[in-house]
């Protein structure tokens, strides 16, 4: 259990929380000296850098964006007197892909794990009243013992590199924001809900936690600010009658105040969005409020220009215009979790989100994408001495996900890994003891998935069955047969269809991933690949084969945008299968799939449609 509470950080009568986020002073330890040198205490040099961003791509110094070691943030935070006897914390978005964390030159908190978020307890640390330094010690390693996997190597300069085996570029850093926030000493520190939804009523069981005592109040507001219903006590069932139900792109979301109370005085108040709707698997059908859901969208990145995967609400914003603009409804968080700014969104737009651990690359391999993609699987990744390590660094990302996201009507399914070895027997128990936590911890019981690559297959695949959806990435018609081979990618794509089918499952599929490379300067005709044409040819050929079986729920193309990678001979500076650019404009493929959502009705290929 975690010792914190991820409760997003909010001002109400008796909390409060403060942004710290801005110009940070910086400095990389290129000699790995900065502990020794006692850096924690403050750091050397002049250089400031914002935060949030990723550090790599303000510099014109190759080696600071390759760079594979420690990197130190600074900053002043003053800490009002009127704070003590709360509890104080720094609370981190993230900090990529492990910190240290010290107030003073004393250290307060360690964190595993790079897109999650942690708090650093300051309550007894903190010098009341006056500046306290703050400073990070941010660790951009890639290992085997936690997730997303990869290794480092030294180059014969001495220089540490970093080897991903994935296929976005390891950006890192303090890329989400940074808060002060104070809480009072037992307050509230977790809720949960969970909801039953009849024709013409709604059962809303909740349970709210605190670290004190004390009476429970749970006001439920209307979106006009009407009150629909309360409850007293830490756990109950709201009844509703004519509830206003959270539905896929029409959302509605009340708002749960809840007040506790000591002898009379309120001691803690926080409030949270609540979308009445339920998520539920039947046979091959995903039913929101009982109704079959066909999802349209994407796989996406964080990832912009310049500031890398820094979280920018001016990137949010334009990406959901696109996403409405061209009839999408959901998307997965490939490949890690996204900053809660993207789920609130969502929970305002009425996105279906597949929320996703950071567990990629749990298959060794330098070109993953590419052996992927094609079937070149490496076997026997998970029966390393250093599985339980990874296994337990995975299952508390897992843990800390849930724990994040599990309030947001947006998220409908928790995907628990991208792409893993998954057809030795080895890879069994691991997957399991993942299913079974998602399982335990998230009290909606959301499905769970993980997305196969092509030689996870139905002859080969061992772990499919713990899956309450597939989720397939296939890449026929690119990395299988591209090019004016794109008939026979056809063919062997029926075949594996056919393959599935056979297997009478009686759960949904949904493609997780399917593109091609394709440059926004590049037209020809006849097509070529990586033109414009090519990927509008083969995304019609793949939607000929997802049309024809009626098991197949959903589309989620790759990717919303070009993205950046590590540089290769397959990728040129970056990943080019967005159907936007990276500056968000539109390839031709956008229009493709824009008369093509918009045709589709939300139902599509319900039973008996
Ligand atoms: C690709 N293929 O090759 C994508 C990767 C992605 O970017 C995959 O899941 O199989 C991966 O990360 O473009």
């Amino acid at each position: 259990m975690l010792d914190y509470s991820l409760l997003y950080p909010l001002n109400t009568a008796t909390r409060f929380s403060m942004k710290l986020d801005g110009m940070w002073k910086f400095a990389i330890d290129f000699d790995s000296v900065g502990m020794e040198g006692n850096w924690a205490s403050g750091i050397p040099g002049h250089d400031m850098i914002p935060v949030p961003a990723s550090f790599q791509d303000f510099y014109t110094d190759k080696s600071i964006r390759e760079f594979a070691g420690d990197v130190w943030y600074e900053t002043d935070v003053m800490i009002p007197s009127s704070m003590k006897g709360k509890k104080v914390f720094i609370r981190f978005g993230a900090a990529t892909h492990r910190a240290e964390v010290f107030l003073n030159g004393r250290k307060i908190a360690q964190h595993e794990g790079g897109f999650l978020p942690f708090l650093a307890d300051i309550t007894d640390s903190s010098d009341y009243g006056r500046v306290n330094r703050l400073v990070v010690k941010v660790n951009n390693e890639l290992t085997e013992t936690n997730i997303p996997c990869g290794m480092n190597i030294t180059l014969s300069n001495g220089r540490k590199m970093n080897k991903p085996y994935f296929d976005f570029f390891n950006y890192s850093g303090l890329q989400r924001s940074v808060y002060l926030m104070a809480v009072p000493d037992g307050g509230i520190s977790d809720i949960d809900f969970s909801f039953s939804v009849a024709a013409s009523s709604a059962d809303i069981a909740y349970t709210i936690k605190t670290d004190g005592s004390g009476s429970i109040l749970l006001e439920l507001f209307d979106e006009d600010g009407a009150l629909a219903a309360s409850a007293e006590g830490k756990d109950g069932v709201i009844h509703l009658e004519n509830p206003h139900l959270w539905n896929v792109r029409d959302a509605y979301l009340y708002e749960a105040v809840i007040t506790q109370k000591e002898n009379g005085e309120i001691v803690d108040t926080y409030s949270i969005p609540v979308g009445i709707r339920e998520v539920r698997i039947r046979g091959a059908e995903i039913l929101i409020n009982g109704s079959p859901v066909y999802l349209k969208g994407f796989g996406k990145h964080e990832d912009n220009e310049i500031t890398g995967r820094g979280f920018s609400f001016g990137v949010m914003k334009r990406d959901y215009e696109l996403m409405k603009w061209i009839g999408a409804n959901s998307f997965r968080t490939s490949h890690y979790p996204y900053d809660e700014e993207m789920y609130r969104m969502a929970d305002r737009e009425g996105f279906l989100i597949i929320d996703e651990v950071p567990a990629v690359g749990l298959f060794e391999s330098l070109t993953n994408f590419f052996d992927a993609g094609t079937g070149k699987g490496a076997h026997s990744f998970f029966s390393k001495p250093t599985t339980p390590v990874l296994l337990n660094a995975h299952l508390k990302a897992v843990e800390e996900m849930i724990q994040r996201d599990k309030n947001h009507p947006s998220v409908i399914a928790w995907s628990l890994l991208n792409e893993p070895e998954s057809t030795d027997e080895n890879s069994v128990p691991y997957f399991t003891a993942l299913f079974d936590l998602a399982r335990d911890l998230d009290v909606q019981k959301r499905p769970r998935t993980f997305a196969m690559e092509v030689s996870s297959s139905p002859t080969k695949c061992k772990c499919y069955h713990l899956s309450d959806f597939i989720s397939l990435n296939r890449y026929y018609g690119w990395y299988i047969l591209g090019g004016y081979e794109i008939t026979e990618a056809e063919e062997r794509f029926r075949k594996e269809m056919d393959e599935w089918q056979s297997l009478n499952l009686g759960k949904p599929f949904i493609f997780s991933e399917y593109g091609a490379d394709t440059l926004s300067t590049e037209h020809k005709i006849p097509s070529v690949m990586w033109s414009q044409e090519y990927q509008c040819e083969m995304l019609e050929m793949l939607h000929r084969v997802f049309d024809s079986y009626s098991f197949v729920k959903g589309e989620q193309v790759w990717n919303f945008a070009d993205f950046q990678t590590t540089e290769g001979l397959m990728r040129v500076n970056g990943n080019k299968k967005g159907i936007f650019t990276r500056s968000r404009q539109p390839k031709d493929a956008a229009y493709l799939l824009k008369r093509r959502w918009e045709n589709l009705p939300l139902d599509y290929k319900s039973e008996g449609k």
